[in-house]
């Protein structure tokens, strides 16, 4: 047989604009450093899948129950991406549908809650504290259609306090408790909100989205003995493809299944989930483990020089891969800081900080993570000179001398850890 994969040559001769794109974006992710906790590099084997034709298949249902004819090697590669993900995260019970994690939620609120019932209450962390969009935001389908009570961090140490999430959870009495969150540098304390789940009756959902792929190599605790449904992303920490998937114990297999198809998705972007199973294969190798401790590494390394140069860390500092900056002391916003770095080559995302008394499009603070840098090799020493940078940076962000020899030093740190060599 003659294979055949997806050929860079013809696509420059088909589409030289679309081409032309593409080789931008990779020159620029291979000249820009890329401190966006949400984002990391696939591997060329992931892109290899993610090219294939199983983009062309047609597959509703689940592996040997589809609507369509001409599935039996769609249904080898998910059923691999099902067993993969079952045994990297123990887990009784894995779906590896979702095109995204909004997705992936919407089926998790789909097979335990009704639309518009205000009886039944979902606890979540609130946006500015550290939640997602699709925990309960007013603007997002979460917040139109489901009923959520928010929660905070406290105020002064700015982590989670349980005893609060508990009050809350005895007068709501809510019938699902969401924790997993997307600006959150700490651990989460996955058995105590069990209990508290347990004491009120609700389901226990963790949207493990920014840290699974620190939970397949070791890094961080895994949620999955404690929840009775996880959802995450596979591109993030884990290094995969873009898509999602979820995880559940087997008593709610029928509900989720049900809910990510047929109630929330049709066909199933089988090219996607053959990369999935390619991501979960490259995360069950030792290596990935070594991967996982130095992205956490790293970002304590890169919050610990922020530290140094004057800047102050939510929470003193992280356990994970991400670190958020409150910017007030220095009096910048973090939309200013954005541009900043941006204009240096370091590419990172202003974020809110609790309590932020601007509005997110401004906001009051930054996200840096260092999922990306692990993959690329950098430890410790590396991330001490970013912090350095970035701190000469906001601290005199319109001086050009400063700018130029900060893009100089960002431009020699990439080229000494290449993406996509
Ligand atoms: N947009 C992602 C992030 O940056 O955290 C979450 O979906």
């Amino acid at each position: 047989m003659r294979e055949f994969a997806a050929d860079w040559e013809t696509l420059k001769s088909t589409d030289p604009e679309v081409a032309g794109a593409i080789a931008s974006e990779l020159e620029r992710e291979r000249t820009t450093l890329r401190l966006i906790a949400s984002e990391n590099y696939a591997s060329p084997a992931v892109l290899a899948a993610l090219a294939s034709t199983m983009n062309n298949k047609y597959a509703e249902g689940y592996p040997g129950k589809r609507y369509y004819g001409g599935c039996e090697f769609v249904d080898v590669t998910e059923s691999l991406a099902i067993e993969r993900a079952e045994r990297l995260f123990g887990a009784e019970h894995a779906n590896v549908q979702p095109h995204a994690g909004a997705q992936a939620n919407m089926a998790a609120y789909g097979a335990f809650l009704e639309p518009k019932n205000q009886e039944q209450k979902v606890l979540g962390m609130v946006l500015a504290h550290g939640g997602h969009l699709t925990h309960g935001s007013p603007v997002n389908f979460s917040g139109k259609w489901f009923t959520f009570v928010g929660y905070e961090v406290d105020k002064d140490t700015e982590v989670i306090d349980m005893d609060r999430v508990r009050d809350l959870s005895l007068e709501h009495r809510p019938k699902m408790i969401l924790a997993g969150f997307t600006a959150y540098p700490r651990v989460i304390d996955f058995a105590a909100f069990r209990t508290i789940a347990d004491e009120v009756g609700a389901i226990f959902m963790v949207d493990a989205a920014h840290f699974i792929g620190l939970v397949a190599g070791g890094a961080y605790p895994s949620p999955v003995p404690h929840a009775d449904v996880v959802t995450f992303t596979t591109h993030k920490t884990l290094r995969g493809p873009r898509g999602a998937m979820i995880l559940c114990r087997d008593q709610h297999a029928k509900a989720i299944d049900k809910a990510v198809f047929p109630m929330m998705q049709g066909g199933p972007l089988e090219h996607c989930i053959a990369a999935k199973a390619v991501c979960l294969k490259e995360a069950m190798q030792p290596d990935f483990a070594d991967y996982a401790h130095r992205t956490v590494r790293t970002a304590r390394a890169l919050a610990d020089g922020l530290a140094e140069e004057g800047l102050r860390l939510v929470s003193g500092g992280t356990d994970s891969h991400l670190a958020l900056v409150d910017l007030q002391p220095i009096g910048m916003t973090g939309a200013d800081a954005e541009k900043s770095c941006e204009r240096v080559g370091i590419a990172l995302n202003k974020n809110a900080i609790p309590f932020d008394p601007l509005p997110p499009a401004t906001a009051s603070g930054i996200r840096l993570g260092t999922p990306g840098p692990a993959t690329l090799g950098m430890d410790e020493p590396e991330m001490k000179e970013v912090a350095h940078i970035i701190g000469e940076v906001l601290r005199e962000p319109d001086e050009e001398a400063v700018g130029d020899r900060a893009r100089a030093r960002v431009r020699d740190l990439m080229k000494r850890f290449p993406a996509y060599p």
